[in-house]
């Protein structure tokens, strides 16, 4: 049970605490800094495997085999000592992805994920390691295997990691409550410890009576390790990950991943997976396209937005399900529907309130349209079935489907924010956009293009972060870059050729500045962000402005340099400055380790381009990340250095 991070627009908690309404008091608990070190290699590494085994011929079970010799040969991992998670080929780049875990006698270890990238020669040219030691990790195993041996022993300590837990979250059971509970445990093969269901908890602390928990090692920000209860459970407004050491009872990671309590599978899936090519349903749509940001900028009829990254389009029939999004209001059944034949024609009324069934069907008709023209523009940059993105029919070409995102317009749980939650490949993006209530009449989340674009690029960050697991960014530094990659494609999809300043959420806001400190900006007197403005303490949104706008001077220097494609949201060909820009920002998130930092993002983000355009912007790239504290000689600790590499 590895599930991930939520993300969510997390807007400036200075602005507007009252407004959040997240304040019941309880504090989320997160390592600051991750664990994994990143190695690029600047010759690549020849991994000459010991073995051959009989029948490896594809492309995976290759790289897989030769990441596995390379781990056994650089650092000493043996085989058995790892569990391969996910692992695909980049078909443009050539370049194979290995996930892997650490592993002792069935127990997994959290926060170890590795990655392997080895390009098309074979060779290594990348890797994090989070490894520890493995004679502390079967240590610590063996130990609580003696402590924990028996079933009973093991329900008693999970039973008391829940006590612990339930009064952290304000929801203390008592001893009656813990002799109710049920556990049971699903079967599960030898190799892995098996998941464990706890049902009959008082509603008040999982609000549907249940919760899961696995045994897991867990390694903290020093290296050091601990056994925990890795549990998962869901209040209204949160879904917690928590990690209750077994050994102390103390609580070492408490994380909020903000699921939202919705039936699943309410709806039809398609009979069987096509093969995409039939030709695709097109339709046409009343919206703010998807290049504006919000109603200020003017509704328009869409006509046929659809693209070949859908190809069966993006309606099963005549309503806002299809195969990349739901979108709804209320109850799951509550889409909009046609207002005629392949056509969503709902019209603002920007003087009424959002609930009139005009507005209601302009706000599921826009975030629809928003997030499948999304789908369709990452889709091309490599944000695809075999990257984990989100589709209920996968058409056979890698990944999990039955995971598109549900969208919840107008949701009354909560005002003046937005979410998302991004579990691992193959279960639902869960989106939740909210009221604003800053203005009379309120102004709707649904119908800014830029928060929907931040809360999606959020989710596609989490998954192609550590293979699909959407684990990988839980430390307070990497869920706040989050934050950053989300902004970073919102600016991305709104920008023109001259790359303007860039500020989110101005119209829900109501006002110039919106959701952030500063606006994102190649002036350093509009936005003076460096890299010693991000540290954890900075706290993540602030991380995230940091990180955003670092990659804002990022793509106006690529284009400054290369120029600028208008079709870059179709055609993700070529070498033109914004074209190149999402391309290194994607690859970069694929090539990175589990739990990046500042400097580790960055790495990646050079080393995708020495990959995929044989190192043309590694200069530029250089410069930028200099220019604003992140230079080559920067370490870890947060202080400004504004050097470049001999020769740029
Ligand atoms: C929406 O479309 C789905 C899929 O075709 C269908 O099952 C459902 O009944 C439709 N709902 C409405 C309200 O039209
Ligand atoms: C890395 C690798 O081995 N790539 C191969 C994958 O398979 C195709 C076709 O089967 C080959 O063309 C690639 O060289």
């Amino acid at each position: 049970m590895f599930f991930a991070i939520v993300l969510l627009v997390v807007f400036l908690a200075d602005i507007r605490v009252a407004g959040l309404k997240s304040g019941d008091g309880v504090l989320e608990i997160r390592e600051t800094h991750p664990t994994a070190h990143f190695q690029i290699y600047d010759a690549p590494v020849e991994v000459k495997p010991s073995t051959r085994r009989a029948i490896d011929n594809t492309n995976e079970s290759q790289s897989i085999h030769l990441a596995l010799a390379y781990l056994q040969k650089s650092h000493g991992i043996q085989p058995e000592n790892v569990r391969v998670t996910d692992a695909y080929t980049n078909k443009d780049t050539g370049i194979s992805h290995i996930y892997v875990r650490q592993t002792s006698d069935g127990l997994d270890l959290l926060n170890s994920l590795t990655n392997v990238n080895i390009d098309d020669h074979g060779r290594v040219i990348s890797s994090s390691h989070a490894f520890a030691p493995i004679h502390e990790l079967r240590k610590i195993v063996r130990s609580c295997r003696r402590s924990l041996t028996t079933r009973s022993d093991q329900y008693t300590s999970l039973k008391s990691a829940l006590k612990t837990l339930s009064k952290h979250l304000n929801a203390e059971i008592d001893d009656d409550a813990l002799q109710t509970m049920r556990i049971s445990m699903l079967p599960s093969d030898e190799a892995h410890a098996p998941t464990l269901v706890i049902e009959n908890i008082p509603m008040t602390l999982a609000e549907d009576g249940a919760a899961t928990a696995q045994q897991s090692i867990m390694r903290r920000s020093d290296g050091s390790l601990a056994h925990v209860w890795d549990i998962t459970l869901r209040q209204a407004n949160h879904r917690w990950n928590a990690r209750v050491n077994t050994a102390t009872g103390g609580i070492e990671l408490l994380a909020d991943q903000m699921l939202r309590v919705v039936g699943r599978g309410s709806d039809t899936k398609p009979a069987k997976s096509s093969t995409g090519s039939t030709l695709q349903k097109r339709l046409s749509y009343q919206v703010v396209p998807i290049t504006r940001q919000d109603p200020r900028d003017g509704f328009e009829f869409v006509v046929n937005p659809e693209t070949a990254s859908s190809p069966n389009g993006w309606v099963y029939s005549t309503n806002t399900s299809g195969n990349n999004a739901l979108a709804f209001k209320g109850a799951q059944t509550n889409v909009a529907v046609e207002t005629s034949p392949d056509t969503f024609a709902y019209y603002h009324e920007d003087t009424e309130s959002p609930a009139t069934p005009q507005n209601v069907g302009v706000a599921i008709t826009n975030a629809f349209y928003v997030v499948n023209s999304l789908h369709d523009i990452l889709y091309i940059y490599g944000f695809n079935e075999a990257t984990f993105n989100f589709q209920d029919d996968n058409f056979g070409r890698g990944g999990q489907g039955n995971d598109r995102v549900t969208i919840s317009v107008q949701d009354d749980r909560d005002t003046n924010n937005a979410e998302f939650y991004t579990p691992p490949d193959g279960q639902n993006g869960e989106m939740r956009l909210f009221l604003f209530d800053l203005t009379n009449p309120n102004r709707d989340g649904a119908l800014e293009d830029d928060i929907i674009t931040s809360l999606y690029a959020q989710g596609m960050a989490d998954r192609l972060t550590g293979g699909g697991s959407a684990s990988c960014l839980q430390s307070t530094i990497s869920s706040g870059l989050l934050v950053g990659w989300g902004d970073a494609v919102a600016d991305w999809v709104e920008q023109t050729d001259t790359v303007p300043d860039f500020t989110l959420g101005t119209y829900v806001e109501n006002n110039q500045r919106g959701v952030r400190s500063h606006p994102y900006s190649r002036d350093v007197y509009v936005n003076p962000l460096t890299y010693t403005d991000g540290p954890p303490s900075a706290g993540q949104t602030h991380i995230g402005e940091v990180w955003a706008n670092m990659l804002h001077n990022v793509l106006a220097s690529l284009v400054d340099n290369r120029g600028w494609s208008n079709t870059g949201l179709t055609d993700s060909s070529g070498t033109l400055g914004n074209v190149v820009y999402m391309h290194l920002l994607v690859d970069g998130l694929s090539i990175q380790p589990c739990e990046p930092t500042f400097i580790t993002a960055r790495d990646a983000i050079i080393q995708a381009d020495q990959n995929r355009y044989n190192g043309d912007h590694f200069c530029i790239l250089w410069r930028v990340f200099a220019s604003r504290g992140l230079g080559f000689g920067a370490a870890e600790d947060n202080v400004n250095e504004y050097s470049v590499p001999p020769g740029c």
